[in-house]
């Protein structure tokens, strides 16, 4: 496709062979033992999310299995669930997180 300008250049316009970065979602997975506030707190504080928010995730995981806390590129999703695997082993709770591509 061409796009004459106003001073009678012509901008070629081509087609992007870069692919955009993919994004995953961060999921965290109910347990049995995991303490619900501890869930609201995590949410809060990694994925920045108001309480009432949190606590309607933290609801949804309890009751369907998983949920998803946010969407990334791979860098900082693989941060958020190395950061709460380690806060939840670090308060001695199971809380399981994982990433998945969209
Ligand atoms: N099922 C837990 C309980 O009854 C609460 C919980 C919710 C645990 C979400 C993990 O990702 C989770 N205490």
């Amino acid at each position: 496709m061409a796009t004459p300008t106003r001073e009678g250049t012509v901008l070629e316009t081509k087609k992007s062979r870069v692919k955009p970065p993919p994004l995953f979602k961060v999921l965290i997975l109910n347990d049995d033992y995991t303490p619900m506030e501890f869930v609201v707190v995590v949410l809060q504080n990694f994925f920045a999310l108001s309480r009432e928010r949190a606590t309607q995730i933290m609801l949804k995981v309890h009751r369907e299995g998983m949920g998803v806390c946010g969407v990334y590129p791979r860098d900082i999703a693989t941060t958020k669930v190395e950061q709460v695997v380690a806060y939840a082993r670090r308060h001695q709770h199971p809380l399981q997180c994982v990433m998945e591509e969209t």
